[in-house]
C-alpha cells in the first residue's frame, strides 16, 4: 500500500474513533506478583481470552514482572503502569495485604476498577465496608481449603502419624498464609501428627532449601514437608533430595512447575497441588471486559474461585492431567 494511502487511512481511523463511529478497545492491564511459572501461565490465559474477545474489544497490557516478591518491587511498577494514562481496568496480585492498599486506591480514585487475582487486600472480604473493599472482585484459589487438602494427603501417606514441617514464604501475603491456616486446621484432624516448625523464605528458593535442610538436621525423625509455593516447594524438594531422604521424608508441594512434575515422576516429590492460573487470567479479562462494556453497571461477584487439581504418581502421566502443568 502506498504511504499516502496509509496516512489517510490512519487519519480516518483516528477521526472515526474520536467521533465515536468505531469503538475503541478497552485497555485492561495485568500486574503480576513475581516472575514465575504461575504468573506466566496466568498471562497466557489472559491473552487467550483477550484474543477470543477480539482486538476491537480488549487491548491487554502486561506490566513489567517484579523480579522479587513484595511492595518494594511491585509498587513502583504499578506507579509506572498507571503513568501510561490509558488504562481502563487493572487486575493484579497484591504482594502484601496492607502495603498495596494505597497504590491500588490511587488507581481506584482515578476511576480505574481493580480486580485482585490470586491474592487479596485486607482479609479479602470485599463485601463489607473497609479501606480495602474497593476492588471489584477477588479471583483466586480457595487457599485455606487447599492447605487442608495437603494436610489430609500427607496424613494418608504417613498413616496419620509423624512430624511435619511447613516451608512458607511471606507472612504478609494472603494466599500463602491461607495455605498455612488450612494446613494447621487440617492437621487438627490427625492428633498423632505434629507440626514441628514453620519458616518463611521470602520467595527465595535457596533460602527455602537451607531452611528445610536445617529442619531435617534438627529433626532426624521428620516424616513430611509441605512447601507452599513454587519457591518454597522447589527448595523443600531440593533439600530432601540432597539429604538422600526422597521417599523417606514425604514431600507435599504446591504449584505445578515443570521442575516439580519431573520430581514427582522420579519419586522425589509425593504430590503437587496445582492451581488454575490460566483460568484466573482468563476470568479476569472476561469479567473485566463485561464490566467495562456494561458501562460499569454489571454486578461482578466479589469472590470467584476456580478449583485446583492434585497431581500424584498415579495420575501424573495421564493425558487429561497435562493441562494443569504450568507454562515455563
Ligand atoms: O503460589 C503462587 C501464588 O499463588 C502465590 O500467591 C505466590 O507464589 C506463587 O506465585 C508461586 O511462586
Amino acid at each position: 500500500m502506498k504511504r499516502w494511502m496509509m496516512v489517510v487511512m490512519s487519519v480516518v481511523l483516528v477521526m472515526a474513533v474520536g467521533f465515536g463511529l468505531v469503538a475503541k478497545p478497552f485497555v485492561i492491564a495485568f500486574m503480576p506478583g513475581i516472575a514465575d511459572p504461575f504468573y506466566f501461565t496466568m498471562e497466557k490465559g489472559a491473552k487467550a481470552m483477550a484474543a477470543q474477545l477480539g482486538p476491537d474489544k480488549v487491548q491487554l497490557i502486561v506490566g513489567q514482572y517484579p523480579a522479587t516478591w513484595g511492595p518494594d518491587a511491585q509498587v513502583p511498577l504499578l506507579d509506572a503502569l498507571m503513568a501510561r494514562g490509558d488504562i481502563d481496568l487493572l487486575f493484579t496480585a497484591p504482594t502484601s495485604t496492607q502495603a498495596l492498599i494505597p497504590v491500588l486506591k490511587k488507581y481506584h480514585d482515578r476511576g480505574i476498577p481493580i480486580i485482585t487475582v490470586d491474592t487479596y487486600l485486607g482479609d479479602g472480604d470485599y463485601t463489607k465496608a473497609s479501606d480495602y473493599s474497593f476492588p471489584l472482585s477477588y479471583i483466586g484459589t480457595d487457599n485455606k481449603l487447599g492447605g487442608e487438602v495437603v494436610a489430609a494427603q500427607l496424613a494418608v501417606l504417613l498413616g496419620g502419624t509423624g512430624k511435619v514441617f511447613l516451608e512458607n514464604t511471606n507472612p504478609d501475603t494472603s494466599s500463602v498464609m491461607d495455605r498455612e491456616r488450612g494446613f494447621r486446621q487440617g492437621l487438627l484432624g490427625f492428633p498423632q501428627m505434629e507440626l514441628v516448625g514453620v519458616e518463611y523464605c521470602l520467595d527465595n528458593q535457596e533460602t527455602a532449601q537451607a531452611q528445610v535442610a536445617n529442619a531435617l538436621q534438627l529433626h532426624d525423625d521428620l516424616a513430611g514437608v509441605f512447601g507452599v509455593n513454587v519457591f518454597s516447594a522447589q527448595g523443600a524438594h531440593a533439600a530432601v533430595a540432597a539429604a538422600g531422604l526422597s521417599g523417606v521424608v514425604k514431600v507435599g508441594t504446591w504449584d505445578a512447575t515443570a521442575t516439580l512434575i519431573e520430581a514427582l515422576k522420579n519419586g522425589e516429590v509425593d504430590f503437587i497441588l496445582a492451581q488454575k492460573p490460566g483460568e484466573m487470567g482468563s476470568l479476569c479479562v472476561q469479567w473485566g471486559y463485561e464490566y467495562l462494556a456494561s458501562g460499569k453497571t454489571l454486578s461482578v461477584p466479589r469472590k470467584i474461585v476456580p478449583g485446583f487439581f492434585v497431581f500424584t504418581k498415579d495420575n501424573v502421566n495421564s493425558p487429561d492431567s497435562q493441562q494443569y502443568i504450568y507454562s515455563k
